[in-house]
Protein backbone atom coordinates (compact mmCIF):
# COMPACT_ATOMS: atom_id res chain seq x y z
CA UNK A 1 0.00 0.00 0.00
CA UNK A 2 1.12 3.49 -1.28
CA UNK A 3 1.12 5.37 2.25
CA UNK A 4 -1.03 8.72 1.63
CA UNK A 5 1.22 11.32 1.76
CA UNK A 6 3.27 9.78 -1.02
CA UNK A 7 0.52 10.59 -3.10
CA UNK A 8 -0.32 14.03 -1.64
CA UNK A 9 3.62 14.68 -2.28
CA UNK A 10 2.49 13.78 -6.32
CA UNK A 11 -0.25 16.15 -6.37
CA UNK A 12 1.60 19.00 -4.94
CA UNK A 13 4.48 18.38 -7.15
CA UNK A 14 2.76 18.41 -9.65
CA UNK A 15 0.80 22.34 -8.81
CA UNK A 16 4.09 23.37 -8.27
CA UNK A 17 5.27 22.27 -11.85
CA UNK A 18 2.25 23.96 -13.24
CA UNK A 19 2.71 26.83 -11.66
CA UNK A 20 6.25 27.03 -12.65
CA UNK A 21 5.24 26.30 -16.41
CA UNK A 22 2.81 29.43 -15.24
CA UNK A 23 -0.29 27.26 -16.37
CA UNK A 24 -3.44 28.00 -14.38
CA UNK A 25 -4.15 26.05 -11.17
CA UNK A 26 -6.40 22.80 -11.54
CA UNK A 27 -10.24 23.91 -10.64
CA UNK A 28 -10.05 23.82 -6.96
CA UNK A 29 -13.30 21.94 -5.74
CA UNK A 30 -13.92 18.93 -8.74
CA UNK A 31 -13.47 16.11 -6.72
CA UNK A 32 -16.14 17.60 -3.88
CA UNK A 33 -18.74 19.26 -6.06
CA UNK A 34 -19.27 21.32 -9.17
CA UNK A 35 -20.41 23.90 -6.81
CA UNK A 36 -17.89 26.60 -5.60
CA UNK A 37 -20.97 27.98 -2.74
CA UNK A 38 -21.77 25.04 -0.57
CA UNK A 39 -25.46 24.62 0.28
CA UNK A 40 -26.99 27.07 3.11
CA UNK A 41 -24.05 29.49 2.28
CA UNK A 42 -24.09 33.01 1.83
CA UNK A 43 -21.17 35.24 0.66
CA UNK A 44 -19.82 38.20 3.41
CA UNK A 45 -21.16 41.51 2.23
CA UNK A 46 -18.22 43.32 0.25
CA UNK A 47 -15.84 40.21 1.16
CA UNK A 48 -15.97 41.34 5.02
CA UNK A 49 -14.39 38.63 7.18
CA UNK A 50 -15.86 38.10 10.29
CA UNK A 51 -14.06 37.00 13.36
CA UNK A 52 -15.11 34.10 15.05
CA UNK A 53 -13.20 32.40 18.42
CA UNK A 54 -14.21 31.41 22.20
CA UNK A 55 -14.00 35.39 23.45
CA UNK A 56 -10.30 35.18 23.50
CA UNK A 57 -7.10 36.30 21.70
CA UNK A 58 -3.99 34.93 23.31
CA UNK A 59 -1.64 37.33 22.53
CA UNK A 60 2.19 35.16 22.05
CA UNK A 61 5.30 37.38 21.33
CA UNK A 62 7.41 35.73 18.14
CA UNK A 63 10.29 35.03 20.57
CA UNK A 64 8.16 32.82 22.89
CA UNK A 65 6.02 31.51 19.79
CA UNK A 66 6.56 27.29 19.73
CA UNK A 67 4.76 24.64 17.11
CA UNK A 68 5.82 21.44 18.74
CA UNK A 69 4.53 18.37 16.06
CA UNK A 70 4.70 14.92 17.42
CA UNK A 71 2.62 11.69 18.20
CA UNK A 72 2.49 8.84 15.72
CA UNK A 73 5.66 10.44 13.57
CA UNK A 74 9.24 9.06 12.88
CA UNK A 75 10.80 12.46 13.57
CA UNK A 76 8.91 14.56 15.97
CA UNK A 77 10.56 18.18 15.88
CA UNK A 78 9.38 21.71 17.90
CA UNK A 79 10.04 24.88 15.89
CA UNK A 80 10.41 28.69 17.48
CA UNK A 81 9.36 31.51 15.04
CA UNK A 82 12.55 31.52 13.22
CA UNK A 83 13.23 28.16 11.76
CA UNK A 84 9.58 27.95 11.01
CA UNK A 85 9.90 30.77 8.96
CA UNK A 86 13.28 29.06 7.39
CA UNK A 87 11.83 25.61 6.13
CA UNK A 88 10.17 26.22 2.11
CA UNK A 89 7.27 28.79 2.34
CA UNK A 90 4.29 28.76 -0.16
CA UNK A 91 1.36 30.81 -0.73
CA UNK A 92 -2.41 30.00 -1.72
CA UNK A 93 -5.97 31.57 -2.70
CA UNK A 94 -8.64 29.38 -1.39
CA UNK A 95 -12.37 29.76 0.13
CA UNK A 96 -13.57 30.07 3.72
CA UNK A 97 -16.30 28.32 4.98
CA UNK A 98 -17.78 29.20 7.82
CA UNK A 99 -20.66 26.69 9.53
CA UNK A 100 -22.67 29.60 11.26
CA UNK A 101 -23.49 30.01 6.76
CA UNK A 102 -21.17 32.57 5.88
CA UNK A 103 -18.12 32.22 3.06
CA UNK A 104 -15.76 34.01 1.95
CA UNK A 105 -13.99 33.76 -1.50
CA UNK A 106 -10.52 34.30 -2.28
CA UNK A 107 -8.40 33.78 0.82
CA UNK A 108 -4.97 34.65 -0.01
CA UNK A 109 -2.72 32.96 2.90
CA UNK A 110 0.96 32.48 3.11
CA UNK A 111 2.56 30.08 5.44
CA UNK A 112 4.06 26.02 5.55
CA UNK A 113 1.98 23.55 3.32
CA UNK A 114 0.82 21.10 5.46
CA UNK A 115 2.74 18.24 2.74
CA UNK A 116 5.89 20.20 3.82
CA UNK A 117 5.55 19.41 7.86
CA UNK A 118 4.84 15.70 6.50
CA UNK A 119 7.92 15.37 4.82
CA UNK A 120 9.60 16.78 7.86
CA UNK A 121 8.02 14.51 10.70
CA UNK A 122 7.36 11.50 8.38
CA UNK A 123 4.31 10.29 10.08
CA UNK A 124 4.42 6.36 11.05
CA UNK A 125 1.95 3.92 8.27
CA UNK A 126 -0.43 3.72 10.94
CA UNK A 127 -0.88 7.73 11.54
CA UNK A 128 -4.81 8.06 10.59
CA UNK A 129 -5.75 11.64 12.20
CA UNK A 130 -4.49 14.51 13.62
CA UNK A 131 -5.29 16.86 16.31
CA UNK A 132 -4.27 20.59 16.79
CA UNK A 133 -4.33 22.35 19.78
CA UNK A 134 -4.43 26.25 20.34
CA UNK A 135 -3.44 28.78 22.75
CA UNK A 136 -7.10 29.64 23.33
CA UNK A 137 -7.64 25.46 24.90
CA UNK A 138 -9.27 25.46 21.80
CA UNK A 139 -8.75 22.20 19.66
CA UNK A 140 -9.80 20.09 16.39
CA UNK A 141 -9.33 16.74 15.05
CA UNK A 142 -9.26 16.20 10.98
CA UNK A 143 -8.64 12.86 9.21
CA UNK A 144 -5.51 12.62 7.64
CA UNK A 145 -6.63 12.43 3.97
CA UNK A 146 -8.17 15.86 4.39
CA UNK A 147 -5.11 17.26 5.06
CA UNK A 148 -3.25 16.02 1.87
CA UNK A 149 -4.87 17.71 0.02
CA UNK A 150 -2.49 20.61 -1.89
CA UNK A 151 -4.24 23.80 -0.17
CA UNK A 152 -3.65 22.84 3.17
CA UNK A 153 -1.14 24.99 4.58
CA UNK A 154 -0.53 26.29 8.59
CA UNK A 155 -1.04 30.27 7.65
CA UNK A 156 1.51 33.30 9.23
CA UNK A 157 0.28 35.73 6.65
CA UNK A 158 -3.06 37.17 5.04
CA UNK A 159 -3.28 39.36 2.21
CA UNK A 160 0.44 39.84 1.92
CA UNK A 161 0.21 41.19 5.48
CA UNK A 162 1.26 39.46 8.79
CA UNK A 163 -1.74 36.86 10.15
CA UNK A 164 -3.66 39.51 12.71
CA UNK A 165 -4.11 38.13 16.46
CA UNK A 166 -8.16 38.42 15.53
CA UNK A 167 -7.48 36.02 12.81
CA UNK A 168 -5.45 33.63 15.03
CA UNK A 169 -1.50 34.76 14.40
CA UNK A 170 0.86 34.15 14.72
CA UNK A 171 -0.31 30.93 12.90
CA UNK A 172 -3.59 29.04 12.22
CA UNK A 173 -4.40 26.24 10.10
CA UNK A 174 -6.02 26.31 7.22
CA UNK A 175 -8.13 23.24 5.39
CA UNK A 176 -10.39 25.13 2.77
CA UNK A 177 -12.00 21.67 1.77
CA UNK A 178 -14.08 21.93 5.87
CA UNK A 179 -15.86 23.87 7.36
CA UNK A 180 -13.47 26.40 9.01
CA UNK A 181 -13.84 25.52 12.50
CA UNK A 182 -11.52 22.48 11.27
CA UNK A 183 -8.43 25.36 11.31
CA UNK A 184 -7.24 25.75 14.62
CA UNK A 185 -6.40 29.66 15.15
CA UNK A 186 -3.25 30.48 17.28
CA UNK A 187 -2.05 26.91 16.57
CA UNK A 188 0.67 25.70 19.00
CA UNK A 189 0.58 21.73 18.98
CA UNK A 190 -0.49 19.21 16.14
CA UNK A 191 -0.45 15.56 16.66
CA UNK A 192 -0.78 12.54 14.78
CA UNK A 193 -3.13 10.00 16.39
CA UNK A 194 -3.86 5.87 15.18
CA UNK A 195 -7.70 6.35 16.51
CA UNK A 196 -9.54 9.83 16.68
CA UNK A 197 -9.88 11.90 19.16
CA UNK A 198 -13.07 14.86 19.02
CA UNK A 199 -11.78 18.61 19.25
CA UNK A 200 -13.49 21.73 21.35
CA UNK A 201 -16.46 21.46 19.00
CA UNK A 202 -16.52 17.73 17.90
CA UNK A 203 -17.28 17.07 21.46
CA UNK A 204 -20.33 20.15 21.40
CA UNK A 205 -22.07 17.95 19.01
CA UNK A 206 -20.60 19.55 15.74
CA UNK A 207 -19.93 17.07 12.88
CA UNK A 208 -17.15 14.95 12.79
CA UNK A 209 -16.21 15.10 9.36
CA UNK A 210 -17.50 18.72 8.20
CA UNK A 211 -17.94 18.93 4.46
CA UNK A 212 -19.20 21.86 3.62
CA UNK A 213 -20.85 19.85 0.15
CA UNK A 214 -22.32 17.72 2.15
CA UNK A 215 -23.76 19.98 4.42
CA UNK A 216 -21.87 18.09 7.49
CA UNK A 217 -22.71 20.95 10.39
CA UNK A 218 -24.16 18.38 13.42
CA UNK A 219 -23.53 14.91 13.89
N1 LIG B 1 -8.11 28.66 18.28
C1 LIG B 1 -9.30 28.79 17.70
N2 LIG B 1 -9.41 28.44 16.41
C2 LIG B 1 -10.59 28.57 15.77
C3 LIG B 1 -11.73 29.03 16.46
C4 LIG B 1 -11.58 29.38 17.83
O1 LIG B 1 -12.53 29.79 18.52
N3 LIG B 1 -10.34 29.25 18.41
N4 LIG B 1 -12.93 29.15 15.79
C5 LIG B 1 -13.09 28.37 14.55
C6 LIG B 1 -14.23 28.81 13.76
S1 LIG B 1 -15.76 28.29 14.25
C7 LIG B 1 -14.07 29.52 12.60
S2 LIG B 1 -15.38 29.90 11.59
C8 LIG B 1 -12.77 30.07 12.21
C9 LIG B 1 -12.89 31.58 12.20
O2 LIG B 1 -11.74 32.18 11.71
P1 LIG B 1 -11.71 33.78 11.62
O3 LIG B 1 -11.97 34.32 12.99
O4 LIG B 1 -10.40 34.13 11.07
O5 LIG B 1 -12.85 34.15 10.68
O6 LIG B 1 -11.73 29.72 13.10
C10 LIG B 1 -11.84 28.44 13.69
N5 LIG B 1 -10.66 28.22 14.47
MO1 LIG C 1 -17.19 28.81 12.41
Amino acid sequence: MIPLHIEAKERWAAKMKARQAGLPPAPRDAVRSGERLPPGQHLTQGGAFPVLDLGIQPRIDLPRWRLKIGGAVETPIEFGWEAFNAIPQVDDVSDFHCVTTWSKYDCRWAGVAFATLIDLVRPLPEARFVFFTSSDSYSTNVPMESLLDDDVLIATRFDGEALSREHGGPARVIVPKLYAWKGAKFVKEIEFLTEDRPGFWEQRGYSNTACPWKEERFA
